[in-house]
């Protein structure tokens, strides 16, 4: 049963048994699971629990790390998964804004981007705005993702979205993550050429409506 086979992987994961861990994320590979379906449907619940447990004090800080920092090893041996599909020539850069330090929903979306062929650039957590924009211009992406899950980091992510805006070259800015659920959403109205996508499951289906 699926849900025994959840209970034991996150058992394992609070106790930071990459091997069992890993055990598992080869059965759902071998049972067929596509990327998006273990990064939707088994690391963000997963992950999602964690930060309940952690919330109600149940676990430390120390085991909210530890299970996060495995979750991050499991996706670094899903690598043969990813690289799968030949260069389109389309470059990616995908980065969470300043102060925020919640990478993984970041990285996933890159490997999205990577799994459809885009050359996807990673800056991961906590990005100086300047050095963002500066990274913007010198690479010169067609697509700039931005990660956002801390709503007090909200001015920082929209000063960044407004400098990301004012480049004259033809740029894409798509945005997601926690912060912008529940109707927050709506710090976005005056910056209608920025697209919000709910999950990497809506972006998969944007690069697949741009691939045909
Ligand atoms: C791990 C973790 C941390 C780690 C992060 C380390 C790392 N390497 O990323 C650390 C310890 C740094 C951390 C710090 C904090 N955290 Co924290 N953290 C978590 C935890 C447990 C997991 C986060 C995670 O990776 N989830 C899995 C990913 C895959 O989910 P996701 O980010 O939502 O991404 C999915 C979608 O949102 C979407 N997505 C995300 N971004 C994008 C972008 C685009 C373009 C698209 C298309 C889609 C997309 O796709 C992903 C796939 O499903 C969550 C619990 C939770 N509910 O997620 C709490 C949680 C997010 N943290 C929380 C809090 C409060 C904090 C702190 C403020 C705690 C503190 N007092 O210091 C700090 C803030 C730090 C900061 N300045 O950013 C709260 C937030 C509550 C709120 N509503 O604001 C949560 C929800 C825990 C809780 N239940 O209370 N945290």
């Amino acid at each position: 049963m699926l849900e025994n086979i959840y209970a034991d992987y996150q058992k394992s994961l609070l106790q930071g048994s990459s091997r069992k861990c890993f055990q598992t994320i080869q059965h759902l590979l071998d049972e067929g699971w596509p990327i998006l379906r273990i990064y939707e449907d088994w690391f963000t619940p997963s992950l999602k629990e964690v930060g309940e447990m952690w919330e109600h004090n149940k676990i430390s800080v120390a085991v909210e790390h530890l299970a996060t920092a495995t979750t991050e090893h499991m996706m670094n041996m899903l690598g043969p998964h990813i690289f799968t599909a030949d260069l389109n020539g389309k470059k990616a850069l995908v980065s969470c804004t300043e102060n925020e330090l919640h990478q993984i929903g970041a990285r996933m979306v890159a490997d999205i981007f990577t799994l459809h062929g885009w050359d996807a650039l990673f800056l991961g957590a906590n990005t100086p705005k300047r050095d963002l924009i500066d990274m913007v211009e010198s690479h010169q992406p067609s697509v700039v993702a931005l990660s956002f899950n801390i709503f007090f980091n909200a001015s920082t992510f929209l000063s960044t979205l407004d400098e990301l805006l004012e480049s004259d070259k033809p740029l894409d800015i798509i945005v997601g993550g926690q912060a912008l659920k529940g109707g927050s959403q709506n710090m976005l109205h005056d910056r209608p050429s920025v697209v919000h996508m709910k999950s990497i499951g809506a972006l998969q289906e944007y690069l697949e409506s741009q691939a045909s």
